[in-house]
Formats: structure tokens, sequence, C-alpha cells
């Protein structure tokens, strides 16, 4: 261990005065029941058993000692910091209710729990892992648990190792699948009870009820820490634009958060140029002339964040996208000829249409290369590999030759490009993330306990301080809404991507041309986990605008 690990694993979460007092072994609530009304009829019909489930909150009842039970967690999907006190919380609140409980670890996410590949979790094992980053305790996987066929595997796994409930610890999907399986399991009277945790950095799960999902809070300290290290390299060297793209699959959450801690020079949320439907000459347009007001100024030099999902909200990028999929599916070797074009018809000629085909070759033949060649194993465009802020870059680069030889810019122009994603995932969690996550575990462990199932573990009121907190459990089925997946509709928690009408966005929007222009850096330095807690404990930003808090 590190010296930092060393004094980082003797931290101890604190709990919210529920919990505090009487651990695990509180009683539930029912909140008020969820409105079905507006749930559309196919979750309502797909969900028979769950959808009338009620919200639910704890009181104060000092109930004896649960029935025995042992637990099964697994992690599912990208890593994010806190998920091992997420463990460490689910761990303490089983120990709260019964001693004797146990919890087994699916090894490598969804494939463990199907092949029924577990360890026990022991305390002495624990005390390694707490207030520790990644997910290296059990591991994670991304295999997806949707079909009959797997839920069948899971029940005869957990049935193999005497399990009477499930933790899934993952993102809007998983926790869909979560929703699906605890529905199959109350259908066929299995009595396994099924409960989900929010997880994932791109803080696109939230909703009324889920104000973040954890690792957002430590993923996008660590880039703006780096990112504010950035900028005083720019203001010194006054010779670079810093391109920077940010992980966030789809939503842009962790650039906005990046953008309100660093104040950035240009800051692009997909979600905006979507709106806008602004095509990616635009974007190029916008982002050029900042840089030629800069240079105007005698300020070469800026930086500018770029979500990783950007190219997938433009809208000819999302066409072209779209067409390469359905072309590279039926005839894999198109991609070949693709790769090899010379000239807009041979692009047509392999089938995309006359505008797809002009937006794929307008594109630097780097990136065309990235489109064509770099495929998942589905056969589909690999978008969060393709490098949007060198393509920014070169595209920047050209429009500037363009606006100097119309004598609208002079300047100078030197791109350097960034990629913060994985720097982030793994890293020893915020205080904020270390204690949310713990909370979540023990909630989850206090679900468990009362019996419920189709849940996810939940805590509001995140702004104030922690024993002010309000753990909740809610019904998965009430998070849904009914999207169309590979031509079927299915219901699925709602993705939730930036709020353009939300405050942190108006934040944003009211300052972006002044941080534009400006030298107007803030440099929020890297994660603090000792000292000063108004430096510590610290929440994000967007959390602060969302519950309400005045921001300088
Ligand atoms: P989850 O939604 O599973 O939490 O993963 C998020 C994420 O970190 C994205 O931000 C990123 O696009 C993706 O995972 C990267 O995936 P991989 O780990 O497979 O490279």
């Amino acid at each position: 261990m590190s010296i930092l690990e060393k004094y980082r694993s003797t931290y101890v979460p604190e709990l919210p005065y529920i919990f505090r007092e009487f651990g695990a072994r509180v009683g539930i609530i029912e909140d008020d029941a969820t409105d079905t009304q507006d749930l559309e009829d196919l979750i309502r019909t797909s969900f028979t058993h769950t959808v009338n489930n009620p919200r639910v909150s704890f009181r104060k009842n000092n109930a004896p000692a649960s029935k025995r039970l042992t637990v099964g967690v697994i992690f599912s999907g990208g890593q994010a910091s806190g998920g091992h006190n997420v463990i460490a919380g689910l761990f303490d609140g089983l120990k709260s209710l019964n001693v004797e409980n146990r919890l087994l670890g699916f090894r490598n996410g969804p494939d463990g729990l199907l092949s029924n590949d577990n360890f026990e979790i022991t305390k002495e094992i624990l005390t390694e892992y707490r207030n520790t980053g990644g997910f290296d305790l059990i591991g994670s996987g991304r295999t997806k648990l949707e079909s009959h066929e797997q839920f069948d595997r899971v029940e005869a796994s957990c049935r193999a190792s005497g399990i009477n409930a499930i933790v899934v610890i993952g993102g809007d999907d998983s926790n869909t699948n979560a929703g699906v399986l605890a529905e199959y399991f109350l259908a066929k009277n299995a009595g396994i009870q099924v409960v989900g945790c929010p997880k994932t950095i791109d803080g696109d799960l939230k909703n009324e009820w889920i104000e973040i999902s954890f690792g957002f809070d430590t993923a996008s300290k660590v880039f703006s820490g780096l990112i504010g290290n950035l900028c005083r390299d720019a203001l010194s060297a006054k010779k670079y634009w810093h391109f920077v793209k940010l992980m966030g699959r789809s939503a842009s959450h962790v650039t906005l958060e990046c953008a309100l801690q660093t104040h950035a020079n240009i800051s692009l949320i997909s979600e905006e140029v979507s709106d806008k439907k602004q095509t990616l000459e635009e974007i190029v347009r916008y982002v050029s002339d900042i840089v030629a007001k800069r240079a105007a100024n005698g300020m070469n030099y800026g930086i500018a964040l770029i979500p990783e999902g950007l190219i997938e909200f433009i809208p000819e990028m999302k066409t072209l996208i779209a067409e390469l999929n359905d072309l590279l599916a039926v005839n894999s070797e198109l991609s070949d000829v693709l790769a090899a074009a010379r000239t807009e018809s041979d692009v047509t000629s392999t089938g995309l249409t006359a505008e797809s085909a002009a937006a794929y070759f307008a594109l630097p033949p780097s990136i065309r290369m990235q489109l064509v060649l770099d495929r998942d194993p589905h056969g589909n465009v690999q978008v969060s590999k393709i490098e949007t802020e060198n393509l920014l870059i070169q595209k920047v680069q050209e429009q500037l030759m363009r606006m100097e030889a119309s004598g609208t810019y002079c300047g100078k122009f030197s791109g350097q490009n960034h990629f913060y994603g994985y720097e982030g995932r793994c890293a020893a969690p915020s205080n904020f993330d270390a204690t949310y996550c713990y909370v979540l575990g023990f909630t989850g462990a206090t679900l468990i306990g009362g019996g419920l199932t189709a849940y996810i573990a939940s805590a509001r009121n995140l702004s104030a301080s922690v024993k002010d907190w309000e753990p909740l459990g809610i019904p998965i089925p009430s998070l849904m809404n009914v999207e169309r997946r590979h031509g079927k509709n299915k219901p699925v928690i709602r993705k939730a991507l930036v709020e353009l009408d939300g405050a942190p966005f108006e934040y944003f929007a009211a300052r972006r041309d002044r941080w534009a222009m400006e030298d107007h850096y803030c440099s929020p330095g890297g994660i603090q986990y000792f000292g000063n807690k108004e430096i510590s404990d610290q929440t994000t930003i967007t959390l602060g605008l969302e519950n309400g808090c005045v921001i300088e």
C-alpha cells in the first residue's frame, strides 16, 4: 500500500441518521404508491408483479435479527470509483441484520453469475479494499443478462450456492435487466430477490429519485484537476490549444461538470449540438471563430473540451454511422472498399446515400479509417474510439487556413490532443463517492432485509450533511420508458441526458462567452482526501446547482 492508501484505508464513511441509530434493522415505510398512470402499457404488461411497487423509505424499528441470508453481488459494466465501498456497505448492512449473513462475490460480472463462479467476501478480505478505487475485488464484465435461458442459469447458480438475493451494481441497462430478472423470478416463484445500485461515471443514471450515479463525482474531479493543470500550462506557454476529449459514452454531464469546474474556453455539449441540429462544419466554424478572436487579442492558446459521444449527436454523422452499421453488417468486405475510396463516387458505389458519402469524404483520412476499420464484435462502428479531438484539431486548422486566406484570421494555431477517461474511473473515491457508495450498499442490505425485490437503492438530499441524507428504495419499473432497441419496443430505464433548461447548463450558457474570450481559468487541483472539509467533502457543481445551491 502507498502511504496515502494506508491512511485512506482508515476512512470511516458516515451513515444517514436512521442507519447510524438503528443499523439495517429498520422498518420499511411504503411511500406514495408509484403513479402508474403515466407508464406506458408495455411497461405495465411486462412488469405485472412489480409495476405497482411503492417507493420506500425507512423508520426506527428495533427489529430482531432477520433470518439468515446469503447474498450474491456483481459489478456490471465500466469501472466507477467507490464500487468497493458499495460492497463494504452491503457487507456491514447484512451483518447488522444478522451476523451470520454471508456475502458472495461473483467474479467478472454477469459471466460469474452464469457460471456460478463466486467466493465468500469476508471481513478480512474486505479490509484491503475499503475506500479503494477499481472493481478488482471481484471484477466486472459487459455481458448482458437478458434471455430466459440466462435467467434460468442465474437461478441454478443461486440454488447451488444457497443465495437468497442478488445485488447488481450497474448502469441503466444493467439495472433494467435486474428489474426484468426480478420480475422473472417472481413470476416463477423462485424466491430470489434482486436489488440494484446506480453506477456509472457518465452520470446519466439519475432522475427525480436518484440524484446521481456513483463514480461521476470522482471521475469529473480527476479530469477537472488535469484540465486545470492544462489551463495553467496554456497560460504559461501561450502557444498551444489543448483539445480534450472526455469520457461519457453518450451524455455530456462529465464535460459540463469539467467546464463548470475549470472555465475552459470552449466546451461542446452534445445535447445542444443535437438540439440545434448543428453540422460538423458549423461546430468547426464556432470553434475556429473563438480561436481567431482570441488570436486577434494576442492569445494563441486555449482549452477546448469535447464530450466522447459528440460525433453521434451531429445529425449527418449519426446518419452516416447508422448507414455504415447497416451496410457492413451485411457485407463486411465493404470496409476495405471504403477505406481505399479515392472519390465520392467510390464511396456511393458501396451503397451509402449521397449525403452520407459527402459526410464521409469530408472527414480526414485517419478518421475515415477509424470509422470503417475499427469495429466491435457485432460489426458496429466503435464510436467511442473515434478521435474526435483530433478530428476537430484538423478541421479547425483547415478552416483557419481558409480564414487566413480571406484576411479574417491572423495568428498561430498549434493543437495538442488529449483523452481523459480511464484515468478517472478507478481513482480512489472522493469522500463523496466513498460515503455515497457505502450508504448505497447499506441501503441495498436494508432493502433485502425488508424482503423487497426489483428495487434500486438510492439516497436523496445529497447536498446536505450525510446524517441528513434520505436513503430510499425506488421500484425499478417506475424509472422506465419505452425505447426502440434492435427494431423492437423495449422498456428500459430512461437515460438522463444533459437538460438544456436545467440549472447546470443554464449556468454554463450564461458564462461561456466570457470564458471563451477571457483567461478565466480555475484550477480545482487533485482530489483532497483529508483536511479542510470545505475542500475534501465538496460535491460536484452539477449536483449543487441541481439541488438549488448558490454557486459563486
Ligand atoms: P458504464 O456505463 O458501464 O458505467 O461505462 C461507462 C464508460 O466508462 C463510458 O464512459 C465509456 O464510453 C465506456 O465505459 C468505455 O468502455 P470500456 O471500458 O469497454 O472501454
